[in-house]
């Protein structure tokens, strides 16, 4: 525990404390990743700036925040929980701003609805490891990609629960995320192996389940997620192995609702190839994009903290979930 200035005892927070402006470079930058850990940093700096934001009038005050918020989720257009994160925010004081708040009633209800979405992202992860584990049986082997929370809090359970798992991991190129992942399961005690991402089709003929995370879910069920993940679902479902997806419901991307297509990050072409290959090889071309995605398909289920949902329920949780989205609250004139 920590003590605050205020005297008051908190939990040691996930991340440091920084401006909005640091936290979108650090998004930016991928100093800070995954689709979780990003909405809950985002969460966490606008909460922050809130606190301490100065302003003479409710509106001045509110518009501050908004154009935080506005900022924080530009940092990143692929992973929805970004602005999910974000808009969960803003909802609460928003609420507050339209009954009518003062400024302390406005930035006490971002505060704390702030630290509520922290709470519970970090909840939903531990949920959905409960939930996926009772899905994977004694001696499974599975192969994963990328780094994902998530994923990973089903395996940690699996492993908990003395189930004897055996894990491979993919390095996932570019940013060999992959690596990140095996020496996290490894350290946790579990029999863990890293294979190249070229090596998923003949690895796959001794798994018995593929698990990844999440960036984004469409409203048909299929799932957006780090580049290579439509690969391992494809040579999964060619090899009859069960392919799930750890998702927390705040990676619902509501706008798919609407028709909008999700927006594929094109990232930085140094990332495949250092700048002095380039300048040797000017005539070739780049391609980053770092998201792929799976069709429903592909998928045999999402395991969510409100339980396994398979690819054709999406849409149904989203009509549930909606009124937390930027679309519900534009249409009420919130925005
Ligand atoms: P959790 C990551 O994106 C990966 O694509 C991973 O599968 C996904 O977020 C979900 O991760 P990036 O930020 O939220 O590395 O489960 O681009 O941790």
């Amino acid at each position: 525990m920590e003590t605050l200035k205020d005297g008051k005892e908190a939990s040691k927070q996930e991340f440091p404390s920084v401006s909005v402006e640091q936290a979108y470079d650090d998004l930016k930058a991928m100093r800070v990743h995954g689709a979780g850990r990003i909405a809950r940093f985002a969460a966490q700096a606008l909460g922050d700036y809130a606190k301490d934001a100065k302003a003479r009038t409710s509106k001045e005050y509110w518009g501050l925040v908004l154009r935080a918020g506005e900022r924080l989720r530009s940092a990143r257009p692929t992973a929805v929980s970004l602005p999910n994160g974000v808009n969960y925010v803003l909802y609460g004081g928003r609420t507050s701003f339209e009954s009518g708040g003062s400024v302390e009633d406005i930035r006490n209800a971002t505060v704390n609805t702030a630290s509520d979405f922290v709470s519970s992202s970090l909840d939903a992860v531990k949920i959905i490891g409960e939930i996926g584990a009772k899905r994977v049986k004694n001696g499974d082997v599975i192969i994963t990609h990328c780094n994902s929370e998530a994923a990973m809090s089903i395996m940690k359970k699996a492993h908990d629960l003395g189930k004897g798992i055996k894990v491979y991991c993919d390095e996932t190129r570019p940013k060999f995320q992959g690596h990140k992942t095996a020496a996290t399961l490894a350290a946790y005690g579990i029999d863990t192996t890293l294979i190249c991402d070229s090596a998923c089709r003949v690895t796959m003929g001794s798994a018995d389940k593929a698990v990844v995370g999440c960036d984004a879910i469409t409203v048909n069920g299929a799932l957006v997620n780090k580049i290579g993940t439509s690969q391992v679902a494809t040579i999964a479902h060619e090899a009859r192995v069960n392919f799930l997806v750890a998702a927390e419901t705040y990676k619902l991307d509501f706008k798919t609702l609407a028709g909008e297509l999700v927006d594929i990050e094109e990232r930085d072409h140094t990332e495949i190839a250092s700048k002095e290959w380039m300048a040797h090889n000017p005539k070739v071309k780049f391609n980053n994009p770092v998201f792929d995605v799976t069709p429903p398909e592909y998928i045999d289920f999402y395991v969510t903290e409100k339980g396994i949902v398979p690819p054709g329920a999406v849409f149904s949780l989203m009509k549930e979930l909606y009124q937390y989205s930027e679309g519900a609250q534009a249409t009420q004139g919130r925005s």
